[in-house]
């Protein structure tokens, strides 16, 4: 039978495996209706409260006449990351940038990543990734599934609500400009996002992904991408033990995941109250917080993700043998299962666009 893969913690409790440091090696933007820029058009800079100042931001303000929500039955597989690659193919004679040449194992979106790593601690929802092998490079493409497709389109008012509190969180703590002021009575369009692109190494594996950036910390001027951008998030108020158990569990690890992978080094937390008005701050280093949760019980362990990570796409690079952009071996995973894969040609789960298989392959 086809082989599968173990997600149990205790195979991946061992060494931290060498993840070669992070490096920007370009960006891109897309704008309020979605458009495609190959430039950092969108980035956000971090403007802190003033001294002193304890936060007051009412986060529901504007989620029922201020906020254009990007259509999320439209599903973009890697198509934008697709565009920025294609467009360093196609401008490679003058860009003398490094590294753009070099062959890269995997292509895939940061996001997906993340749900890889925090798999060995994920208990209630499964993944499909969908893998092609084109040119020697694999791409991995989520699809999603039955249950996440059921769970989005039921979605209670309020949790829409709490994805609006997110966005207009940024909107508080960020500027258009580097020397502007945040415009909270402005709208929210979840369509813009500012897209770093990140090349890393995890072991035998090279990698090439992107990961939406919520902002630039101007204040660190000598340093450069990825140690200056900044990750936003927001969080309810912790009251008890048991609550903030619950945030270093599920919370810090989907974080740390999130944030380690392309080396944004800091994430800043707004806790809200009842009302969803942001009360205070708390910045978490990224490379830190296993110090802040190892000496609880029952937590997770940063290694056994890597290492995780590590095996699946070994496991990718031993099971994709076909070299074919017609082609998609789906790998599924359900809580408490092995991961286990699917071969599907010409089917619904392609998703290599034409115009990049044409353009590449030209
Ligand atoms: O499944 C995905 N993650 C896909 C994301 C599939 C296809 C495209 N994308 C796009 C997203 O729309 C976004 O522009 O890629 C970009 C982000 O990718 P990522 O950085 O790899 O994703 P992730 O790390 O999961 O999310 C980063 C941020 C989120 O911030 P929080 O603080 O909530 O983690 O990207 C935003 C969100 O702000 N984001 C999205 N925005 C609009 N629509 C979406 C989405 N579906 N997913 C994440
Ligand atoms: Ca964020």
């Amino acid at each position: 039978s086809a082989p599968t893969l173990s997600v149990k913690e205790y195979l991946y409790d061992t060494y931290f495996p060498f993840y070669k440091q992070p490096m920007e090696v370009g960006c891109f933007s897309l704008d309020s209706e979605r458009r495609f820029f190959n430039d950092a058009r969108q980035l956000k800079y971090y403007v802190p409260p003033e001294n002193g100042k304890s936060p007051n931001f009412n986060l529901p303000d504007g989620y029922k006449d201020r906020y254009i929500k990007r259509d999320d039955n439209v599903k973009e597989n890697l198509d934008h990351l697709l565009r920025w690659i294609l467009s360093k193919h196609q401008g490679s004679s003058e860009d003398n940038s490094p590294n753009l040449g070099v062959k890269r194992d995997f292509v895939t979106w940061r996001g997906h990543l993340t749900k890889i790593l925090t798999t060995p601690y994920e208990y209630n929802e499964g993944w499909l990734m969908a893998v092609t092998l084109f040119n020697g490079t694999y791409y991995i493409s989520e699809v999603e599934t039955e249950a996440a497709k059921k769970k989005r389109e039921m979605r209670p008012e309020y949790l829409d609500k709490m994805m609006y509190m997110g966005y207009k969180f940024e909107q508080y703590m960020c500027a258009s400009d580097p020397q502007g002021k945040p415009n909270p009575a402005g709208i929210v369009n979840t369509n813009e996002a500012y897209c770093t692109v990140i090349q890393a190494k995890l072991k035998w594996h090279s990698l090439l992904f992107s990961g939406e950036v919520d902002c630039k910390d101007q204040s660190y001027h000598t340093g450069k991408a990825p140690s200056y951008y900044v990750e936003l998030k927001t969080s309810k108020e912790v009251y008890t033990q048991k609550e903030q158990r619950n945030l270093y569990r599920y919370k810090l690890l989907k974080w740390w995941a999130q944030s380690f992978l392309p080396g944004v080094p800091r994430i800043i937390v707004g806790f809200r109250d009842n009302d969803g008005t942001v009360v205070s701050l708390q910045t978490f280093e990224t490379m830190k917080i296993f110090h802040v949760i190892k000496n609880e019980k029952n937590m997770w362990k940063p290694t056994v993700c890597v290492n995780f990570c590590d095996a699946f796409l070994s496991f990718i690079k031993k099971v994709v043998t076909q070299d074919d952009y017609r082609m998609v071996y789906l790998f599924s995973w359900e809580p408490h299962q092995d991961v286990c894969y699917s071969v599907h040609k010409d089917s619904e789960y392609t998703f290599l666009p034409d115009w990049y298989v044409n353009e590449v392959t030209k």
